[in-house]
């Protein structure tokens, strides 16, 4: 026992000797100060994560309040076209609520920001690029699953540069491709062109607003252009007496004095009360409409809707075609900022 006790107290007295009251309380506050940096630094990230999730759900809640923003004017847009439809259901022309309106369709309030609804369009003197506040009738492009091989041939010969060859050589693929030799079944829409053999992204961009799938072939002479008249066989100069006519006495496109095909009977007769017809002009008019292309109703109509929040940049765009027999969206395509597109069908 005693020996125990002189051992235990040798050891006592040791590490007293070899480890003074001072440096043990050093050790406590070296121990004490790396505690506290650690959770500063646990803490600092804690609270950049917590930072980064707070962005994310507001981007998020953003996204969401410039696609409700987008969606309105979509429903804005059908809410015209339905009573248009509703008022005057004989035909559809450029001076429709639809089709050029300002007043409902540009920098609109809604929510925390605002949609418009444009598009662009050629001028049929100089080529110019020009946009209008309103929708589009599809029924005033070529639908590639019903028109003939010359029609889209001429299309692309006018739009690309290719030559006679080459453009018919695109309209003989685009046959083939619909027909039971190869797919079996129609084109479902038209960026399938884009599988077609020689229609790259730059020949695919020159036509895609000149061609549709989603009518059933006929043309509204009413709203179609100039150029996709030429496609369809008729001379310049008609198709510049037929533009002459609809633009009325303003000779501006799309304003109240506009005149209309009221009834595909009355094409002829009412054009020459306008102006002076050949023979020759009123038998190429006269062949086309007896072929059964031309109509003045329009049933599909593709809304192009942009939602953009007051002072941010985060927008939302949704190209959509409302087919009004059905009263149902055919296609819908909704593309928010630096997000790739996602499609709905
Ligand atoms: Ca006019």
């Amino acid at each position: 026992m005693q020996r125990a006790i002189n051992i235990d107290g040798g050891w006592n007295k040791s590490w007293r000797s070899n480890c003074p009251e001072g440096s043990r309380r050093g050790s406590i506050f070296f121990v004490v100060l790396w505690t506290i940096v650690l959770l500063a630094i646990f803490a600092v990230s804690l609270g950049h994560r917590v930072q980064q999730k707070i962005r994310f759900v507001n981007r998020l809640e953003d996204k969401n309040k410039v696609y409700l923003i987008a969606l309105a004017g979509v429903n804005r847009a059908i809410a015209q076209i339905k009573a248009k439809k509703k008022e005057y259901p004989e035909y559809d022309c450029l001076k429709d609520t639809w089709s050029s309106n300002p007043e409902s369709f540009r920098e609109i309030p809604a929510g925390e920001g605002k949609f418009s609804i444009s598009y662009s369009h050629r001028s049929w003197e100089n080529g110019d690029v020009l946009s209008r506040f309103g929708a589009i009738d599809e029924e005033r492009k070529i639908n590639v699953n019903k028109a003939g091989r010359e029609m889209i041939s001429f299309l692309f010969q006018r739009q690309t540069g290719f030559d006679r060859t080459q453009a018919d050589e695109i309209a003989t693929a685009i046959i083939d491709w619909r027909d039971a030799d190869s797919k079996n079944s129609p084109l479902e829409s038209i960026e399938e062109l884009l599988l077609i053999k020689s229609i790259d992204e730059k020949t695919f961009s020159r036509i895609k607003d000149y061609v549709t799938v989603y009518t059933d072939g006929k043309i509204n002479i009413n709203t179609v252009e100039g150029l996709v008249l030429v496609c369809l066989g008729l001379k310049e100069e008609l198709a510049d007496k037929i533009i002459r006519f609809r633009r009325g006495h303003d000779s501006i496109e799309a304003t109240d004095d506009d005149n209309a095909f009221s009834a595909i009977s009355n094409i002829i007769s009412d054009l020459h009360q306008f102006c002076e017809l050949s023979q020759e002009e009123r038998q190429n008019l006269s062949n086309l409409i007896s072929q059964g292309l031309f109509t003045v109703c329009s049933e599909n109509f593709m809304i192009k809707s942009q939602g953009k929040l007051d002072g941010r940049d985060e927008y939302c765009k949704i190209v959509c075609i409302f087919r009004t027999q059905e009263g149902k969206i055919v296609y819908w395509q909704r593309q928010n900022l630096g997000l790739a597109s996602e499609t709905l069908s």
